[in-house]
């Protein structure tokens, strides 16, 4: 063989190894921006937490407290937990309806639970039968349908994907802590890479899902190193993903933001909270209506839209976004009270959206307890939220400088509104009549 020859092979193989390595991790911050900017803009998704757990509704046992966490928490066997499957038949499902009631609320992308902690997979995987198309009367690939649905409605997708597995042998940790049968014969490494990793790749290629938000990080088994193996071997597969926080093991409790630099993940994840300040990291805070995550029929604690739409404001003041929990019962409908509620924050929205997507936060982001300022991208407009209704005639916002005259209009109304400037701020003069509800958006031009 001649020497050229097996130059370019050597060449051709290193290149080919290089390649195959790409470290996703070592992006620039431009790159990561340019990546992230339809996430950042889009600032408001909605979560949908669905599996067997919708079939006991909470109930097991004599109590009522339960929901996604009903295996682990009342101590329910894996056999009898398996059962709930053949009484899973959500025939009144409908992928488009769900999808419309999400659009109708305002929420530009959607984020379901391919797979939660108990281990059911909510589409057709090749390696369990523990899915909804083998284990249960519906038959129907649930992922499939909600992807074209999807599609066809214009709405972004992605699924929530737990590490921590109660069902796969290999995945049930050695600490009784983290498993309802602990297995001390379990195989991490093959449950990883003979089971984790083919079922993502299966949605990856089969779905093409635009985020995967990952949960259950916290089992011992799990570490650092594993989580950016994970993160690389996603991204090589689909260089668009935007993936969360909890694929490694950086995730700073439920605050949610990263304990130390560089963690994998792209952004921070606020569990049930919000940051207390505003912060120029990615982060999104997931919420729900009502208490639980999964379907509870005795859960009746829903949140006011007004205070739904508060945290809307407030998370987009402080530079993050909203993904917020619905928890769809096993015939497969989204309870009523959550989309009443969404469609009061999509009809705000329909007035004021242009103050919440596609903003971004300003160092001043409150003026005390009921104004939030959020600005548009090229800093040029700001948009003062008044998350009280004034009493009075006009408002002194004291970190905004306009120029004299600056222009400045109530969204959703006609009326005049006048601004001069003030100290080091600006008053507002509002129109005596201030339509609308849960709060009023002040667009400031400069
Ligand atoms: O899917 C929903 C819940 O079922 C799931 N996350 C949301 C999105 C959830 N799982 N567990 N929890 C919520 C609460 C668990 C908290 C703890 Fe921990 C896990 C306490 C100790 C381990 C998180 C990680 C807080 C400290 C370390």
């Amino acid at each position: 063989m001649k020497k050229s020859y097996l130059f370019l092979c050597l060449l051709l193989s290193v290149t080919y190894i290089f390649a195959q390595q790409k470290d996703y991790t070592q992006e620039t911050p431009e790159q990561k921006q340019k990546r992230m900017q339809w996430w950042t803009d889009d600032t408001f998704g909605m979560f949908i937490h669905w599996g067997l757990y919708a079939v006991p509704a909470g109930e097991y046992g004599g109590k009522t407290d339960g929901a996604e966490w009903i295996m682990q928490s009342h101590k329910i066997p894996t056999p009898e937990y398996e059962s709930f499957a053949k009484r899973f038949n959500p025939t009144k499902f409908n992928a488009r309806e769900w999808v419309r009631i999400a659009k109708n609320g305002g929420a530009k992308y959607i984020v379901i639970t391919s797979k939660h902690h108990d281990g059911f997979c909510l589409w057709d995987s090749k390696v369990t039968k523990y899915d909804v198309m083998d284990a249960t009367p519906f038959n129907r690939d649930i992922l499939q349908e909600l992807t074209d649905a999807c599609k066809a409605e214009g709405m972004t997708l992605g699924f929530y994907h737990s590490i921590m597995d109660w069902h796969q042998p290999d995945a049930k940790s050695k600490d009784p802590n983290f498993a309802i049968q602990p297995n001390t014969q379990a195989d991490w490494a093959k449950y990883r890479e003979t089971y984790l990793k083919p079922q993502l790749k299966e949605l990856i290629t089969k779905y093409h899902p635009a985020i995967l938000w990952f949960d259950g990080e916290w089992i011992p088994e799990w570490t650092e190193e594993q989580g950016k193996d994970l993160y690389n071997y996603l991204r090589a597969l689909d260089p668009k993903l935007v993936i969360n926080n909890r694929i490694g093991k950086g995730r700073k409790g439920m605050e949610g933001m990263n304990k130390y630099e560089n963690a994998a993940g792209d952004f921070g994840t606020p569990e049930q909270e919000i940051l207390k300040t505003g912060s120029n990291d990615y982060w999104e805070s997931c919420m729900t209506i009502n208490k639980n995550w999964g379907y509870n029929k005795n859960d009746n604690n829903w949140k006011s839209a007004d205070t739904l739409i508060y945290n809307l404001i407030d998370i987009a003041a402080k530079g993050g976004n909203y993904l917020l929990n619905v928890g769809p019962t096993a015939e497969g409908l989204i309870p009523p009270q959550s989309v009443e509620r969404l469609a009061e924050m999509g009809n705000w929205l329909k007035v004021n959206g242009e103050a919440i997507y596609a903003t971004k936060n300003r160092d001043t982001y409150e003026q005390g307890d009921s104004v939030k300022f959020t600005q548009s991208k090229n800093g040029k407009t700001i948009y003062a939220i008044l998350t009280k209704k004034p009493t009075g005639k006009s408002i002194t916002l004291n970190s905004i400088t306009t120029a004299k005259n600056a222009k400045a209009s109530l969204l959703g109304s006609s009326s005049a509104v006048t601004t001069t400037p003030e100290g080091s701020g600006v008053k507002i003069t509002l129109p005596e009549n201030m339509p609308g509800k849960y709060a009023w958006v002040i667009k400031i031009e400069s």
